[in-house]
C-alpha cells in the first residue's frame, strides 16, 4: 500500500466529547458503575455529566474510541491520510471536536444533526482504571444515507483500509456491513475493534454478522473474554478476568478461535489480536497453530497519567503500520509504542511536539 496516497484510511464510529474527572469508590457507587468498564448511559446516569462539570473540575477532551484511533493514525502517517465519519450535533461540543480534528490534521466528515446534541462520555479515572458512561446523542443518528452519499462514498472507494470501532454496532450496523462488503469485494483491509465487553454480550448478532469480513480483529482481555463466553468456548468470570488461574491460555484459545472463523475474502488470512494491559499482546493468525506473544513497551508507573485511549492508540499504531506496508511485527510494535505515549497524556491524546517511531 502506498503511504503517500490520500485518505488511505477511513474510520467510522461515534464522535464523543469526553468529560474526564478523577474519581473514587464513592463516585463509582453513586452511579453504580464498575472501575473499568464502558456502558451506555441509562436514565440514572444522566446526572453524571453536570456533576462532573460543576463539582469535580472535569476536563473536556475529544473522544470517541475510533476517532482517537483516527487521530493517532494521522499522527504517524503523512498529511491527509485519514478520514473519519460519525454523527455530531450543531453545538459547542461539536465545534470542539471539529477543532481538535483539524489541529490533528484529521479530516472529519460528520453527519450533523439539527436536533440532537453532540454525544458525551463521562470518564471516571481511578488509579490504573477508567470507567466510561456514554450518552450518544447525535452520534446515535449516523445513517447509511450519509455513508452512501456520493461525496462520502467516493472517499470510501478511495481508501485502502476501513477501521470500525465496534461501539458503532450499537448505532448503525447497515453502514458497517456496507463497508465490510465493499472491503471484501475490492480486496481492501477491514479492521474492527471489539471496543467493550457489552458489544459481544448485548450486540452479539450484529457483531457476528461482521465476523466473516474481518481481516483484523482487535480486543483487550475483557472484550476477548466476553466474546469467548458468548461463543461458548470459555467461561471466564467477566467481573474478574485476571482472577482466572490460566487466563493467558484462555485468551490464546479465544484469539485462535476468532482467527480461524470462516472468512469471506480468502486472499487474506485473518489476524486476531488480544491486548492484555501490561501483559504481552497475543496474536493469532488464521491457520497457524501457535499464538504469538509480543511484549508491551513498559513505562514507569509514575509516567502514567491515565489509561484512557491506550487501546485506541494501540489500534492506531497498528493500522498506520498496515497502511505503511510494515510487516505484522513492526505494526504491532508501533501500536505498543503509540499506546505507551498515550498513557503519558491526559485523555485520549498524543504528545506534542510529535515523536517519531
Ligand atoms: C457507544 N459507546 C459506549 C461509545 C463509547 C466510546 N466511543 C464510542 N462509543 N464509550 C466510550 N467511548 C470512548 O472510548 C474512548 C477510550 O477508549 C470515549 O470517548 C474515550 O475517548
Amino acid at each position: 500500500m502506498a503511504a503517500t496516497k490520500k485518505y488511505s484510511l477511513l474510520c467510522l464510529e461515534n464522535p464523543l466529547l469526553d468529560i474526564i474527572a478523577d474519581g473514587d469508590e464513592a463516585v463509582l457507587d453513586t452511579y453504580k458503575i464498575k472501575a473499568n468498564d464502558a456502558i451506555l448511559a441509562e436514565p440514572q446516569h444522566l446526572g453524571i455529566y453536570d456533576d462532573f462539570l460543576n463539582n469535580r473540575n472535569a476536563v473536556l477532551s475529544a473522544g470517541g474510541a475510533a476517532q482517537n484511533t483516527a487521530r493517532g493514525a494521522q499522527y504517524i502517517l503523512p498529511a491527509d491520510s485519514v478520514v473519519y465519519l460519525g454523527g455530531i450535533g450543531k453545538d459547542k461540543y461539536g465545534e470542539i471536536l471539529s477543532e481538535t480534528a483539524s489541529k490533528a490534521g484529521l479530516r472529519v466528515e460528520y453527519r450533523i444533526d439539527a436536533k440532537e446534541p453532540t454525544g458525551r462520555c463521562a470518564v471516571v479515572v481511578t488509579p490504573g482504571n477508567r470507567s466510561m458512561v456514554t450518552d450518544l446523542g447525535a452520534a446515535n443518528h449516523y445513517d447509511l444515507e450519509h455513508l452512501q452519499s456520493p461525496a462520502i462514498w467516493s472517499l470510501v472507494q478511495g481508501a485502502d483500509l476501513y477501521y470500525i470501532g465496534g461501539y458503532h454496532l450499537t448505532v448503525c450496523p447497515p453502514a458497517i456491513m456496507a463497508l465490510a462488503k465493499e472491503a471484501a469485494a475490492q480486496d481492501k483491509t477491514f479492521v474492527l475493534s471489539i471496543s467493550a465487553p457489552f458489544i459481544p454480550l448485548a450486540f452479539k448478532d450484529a457483531l457476528d454478522a461482521t465476523l466473516p469480513y474481518l481481516d483484523y480483529v482487535v480486543g483487550n482481555e475483557g472484550e476477548a473474554a466476553a466474546f469467548g463466553n458468548v461463543h461458548g468456548i470459555s467461561n471466564i468470570d467477566l467481573a474478574n478476568v485476571d482472577g482466572h488461574p490460566d487466563i493467558k491460555a484462555e485468551l490464546k484459545k479465544i484469539a485462535q478461535y476468532m482467527a480461524d472463523l470462516p472468512k469471506e475474502n480468502t486472499k487474506r488470512k485473518r489476524v486476531a489480536i488480544v491486548t492484555h494491559g501490561s501483559e504481552p499482546t497475543l496474536v493469532a493468525i488464521q491457520g497457524e497453530a501457535e499464538v504469538r506473544e509480543y511484549p508491551v513497551r513498559a513505562i514507569a508507573k509514575e509516567s502514567i497519567v491515565d489509561t484512557l485511549g491506550a487501546g485506541d492508540a494501540f489500534a492506531a499504531g497498528l493500522v498506520a503500520g498496515i497502511i505503511e506496508g510494515k510487516p505484522l511485527d513492526g505494526s504491532i510494535d508501533q501500536g505498543q509504542w503509540l499506546a505507551s505515549l498515550s498513557l503519558t497524556q491526559l485523555g485520549a491524546s498524543y504528545p506534542f511536539p510529535k515523536q517519531t517511531f
